[in-house]
């Protein structure tokens, strides 16, 4: 090979992974985020910071608009702050669920059965907060654009729910609506906005969650053969 770069590269050569391999390794991973569900009834069992710190480093991992990497994750198990944090979603929420016109948003979440009451913003042992940075404030002082931000710090969030399920835990892609109440209780830079606020932990013992289906993979992925002549 005789590339030449203007920057530093290094090789890249994992293994490569016999197709029998990882197709069984594809149907293993699938079988196991078929049992994901977001939940809303947690148990207030502690979780270790190490927990989390394994899926914020899963979620460090995702790839990202020109590598900025866009995103910080606030984690808390403050029980004053997640107080606070749960007044103010209910404060908000309130104001969607009663005082909104919003017939259609409120036949679309009728089988979700949510409403303004987030009690698992205080049962749930950890919140997460990702939050995403159209800039980032330089060492230097100056302010650098980010690009991508939301498809990045999207995938990045999904790394991130991957990674706690697979630690047997559960989370929820709460976004309380609007959200910006986040910045100032967590004290976050006027640089980020709030994203996805994640309660973080075991299901309750007593968990139920609404009996929903996937969508066929007929509708997901439409596939075009090449035309053979
Ligand atoms: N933010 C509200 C409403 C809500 C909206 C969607 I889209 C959901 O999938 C679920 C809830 C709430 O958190 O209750």
């Amino acid at each position: 090979m005789n590339r030449s770069h203007q920057h530093p590269f290094v090789a890249y050569t994992p293994p490569r992974v016999p197709i029998g391999e990882g197709l069984r390794r594809g149907a293993e991973y699938l079988d196991e985020l078929e049992r994901r569900r977001s939940v809303r009834w947690f148990s207030d069992d502690p979780v270790p910071l190490e927990a989390i710190q394994l899926a914020v480093s899963a979620a460090n991992t995702a790839p990202s608009g020109a590598h900025h990497q866009p995103w910080t994750f606030v984690a808390t198990d403050d029980p004053e702050i997640k107080r606070g944090v749960r007044m103010a979603a209910e404060e908000e929420e309130r104001k969607f669920y009663q005082e909104r016109e919003l017939p259609e948003w409120h036949s679309a979440l009728a089988r979700l059965e949510t409403d303004e009451h987030k009690e698992f913003l205080e049962v749930a042992p950890w919140l997460v907060v990702a939050f995403a940075q159209k800039h980032t404030p330089q060492p230097d002082g100056s302010l650098r654009k980010n690009y991508y931000v939301s498809e990045s710090v999207g995938i990045a969030c999904g790394f991130f729910i991957a990674a706690l399920h697979r630690m047997g835990l559960a989370t929820l892609t709460h976004t309380p609506n609007p959200m910006a109440f986040l910045t100032k209780v967590l004290d976050r830079p006027r640089t980020e906005r709030p994203y996805i606020l994640f309660p973080v932990g075991y299901p309750a013992d007593d968990c139920e969650v609404p009996e929903l289906t996937r969508k066929p993979l007929d509708e997901a992925l439409i596939v075009r053969p090449a035309r053979r002549s």
